[in-house]
C-alpha cells in the first residue's frame, strides 16, 4: 500500500551558486521546488511509500523534475501536458535575506482539477497532503482541495498546510483558505499566516478557530511551535540552529510531524521530529537538505524510531 500522496505543484528551482543576487550570478544551481514535493521528498528519505501527484509541461524542466523526484524513491504521477509549461522560481538572494519569484502564470498544474482526487484516493493512502498553494493555483485546483479534503475515506488522513503565500494569495483566499483548514484531520498553520488572513493573535486563537482538526500544529517561528487535539495541547522551542532561510522549513517540519504519526508515535515525538528536520533546512539555501548517499535517510531514521 501507499502511505502517503502529496499534491501540489513542483516547480523548477533556480538558485544562484554561489549565493548571490541574480543579476550577478554566472550560474545556478537547477532543483525541483514545491511545498507538498518538499514533504513527499522527507517522507519517502523516512522510508515511506509515497506518491507525489501533479501536472508538469511536457518539457525538459517538467523531465528534470520527474528525474529529481523519481531519484529521492518517490512515485511521481504526474500528467505532462502538451502545451502549458512547468513553473519555475527563482530564488533572489540579497543582503536582505532571499526573495522568492514565482513564473508559474498559467503552468501546467493549474489544470489539476477535482477529478484528480479520485486517482488520489484510489492509493487508499494512510494519508493525503495538500496546501493553500495548491488552492490558490486555479478555480480547478481549488476544488481539488475542497474535493480530497471534504471526502472522508476510512483509514485516510486528510492533511492541510495553510502554507499562505502572499504573492498568491488575495483577500478572496481569506474564506476558502478557513475552510480547507476547517475539513482537514491535521492542519499546519504559522501564527504570522493565521494573522495575516484571519486577524488571530495567539495559538490560542487559532485553535478557537480552527476547533474541527483532530491534530492542529500552530508554528510561532522563532518561539517554536504548539499543538493541540483532543483536548490537550504540547509546546516545543524551535531549532537551535543558524538560520540561512526559512524556505522550506515548514515542509520539513510538517513532513517530521506526519512521519511520525504515521508511525504511530505521540504527539510529543511528532513535535520533535518536525523540529529536528526544520532545523536542517534552516541552515541552507535549498528547500531540502542536499540528499546524501541513497537510503543514508531512511536508515537514520529507522534508527532513531526504533
Ligand atoms: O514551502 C516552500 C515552498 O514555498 C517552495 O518550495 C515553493 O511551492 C512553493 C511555493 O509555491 O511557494
Amino acid at each position: 500500500g501507499i502511505d502517503a500522496v502529496c499534491v501540489g505543484e513542483t516547480m523548477a528551482l533556480l538558485v544562484p551558486d554561489p549565493p548571490e543576487a541574480p543579476e550577478d550570478a554566472d550560474s545556478f544551481r537547477l532543483l525541483a521546488g514545491g511545498a507538498e514535493s518538499n514533504v513527499a521528498v522527507h517522507l519517502a528519505r523516512a522510508g515511506h511509500r509515497v506518491v507525489w501527484h501533479s501536472a508538469l509541461g511536457d518539457d525538459g524542466l517538467g523531465m528534470r523534475i520527474h528525474r529529481t523526484l523519481t531519484a529521492e524513491n518517490v512515485r511521481c504521477e504526474a500528467r505532462f501536458h502538451p502545451e502549458r509549461p512547468t513553473g519555475l522560481y527563482l530564488k533572489e538572494l540579497g543582503t536582505e535575506g532571499t526573495r522568492v519569484r514565482y513564473y508559474r502564470r498559467g503552468s501546467a498544474a493549474t489544470t489539476l482539477g477535482p477529478e484528480d482526487a479520485d486517482r488520489i484516493l484510489e492509493h487508499a493512502p494512510g494519508l493525503v497532503h495538500t496546501t493553500g498553494i495548491t488552492a490558490a493555483l486555479s478555480e480547478s485546483a481549488a476544488a481539488l482541495v475542497t474535493r480530497m479534503l471534504t471526502t472522508d475515506r476510512p483509514g485516510t488522513l486528510r492533511s492541510f498546510d495553510v502554507n499562505h503565500r502572499p504573492a498568491l494569495h488575495g483577500p478572496h483566499h481569506t474564506e476558502p483558505l478557513l475552510e480547507a483548514a476547517r475539513s482537514a484531520d491535521v492542519v499546519f498553520c504559522g501564527l504570522d499566516e493565521a494573522e495575516a488572513l484571519w486577524g488571530s493573535r495567539s495559538t490560542d486563537e487559532v485553535r478557537a478557530l480552527l476547533p474541527e482538526p483532530w491534530l492542529l500544529v500552530v508554528k510561532q517561528g522563532a518561539r517554536g511551535a504548539t499543538a493541540y487535539s483532543e483536548g490537550r495541547s504540547w509546546s516545543r522551542g524551535a531549532p537551535d540552529v543558524e538560520v540561512v532561510e526559512p524556505v522550506g522549513a515548514g515542509d520539513a517540519f510538517a513532513a517530521g510531524v506526519l512521519h511520525t504519526l504515521l508511525s504511530g508515535a505521540p504527539i510529543d515525538d511528532c513535535l520533535d521530529e518536525g523540529t529536528r528536520l526544520a532545523g536542517q533546512v534552516l541552515g541552507v539555501h535549498d528547500d531540502i537538505p542536499p540528499r546524501t548517499r541513497p537510503g543514508v535517510g531512511a536508515v537514520a531514521a529507522s534508527q532513531s524510531h526504533g
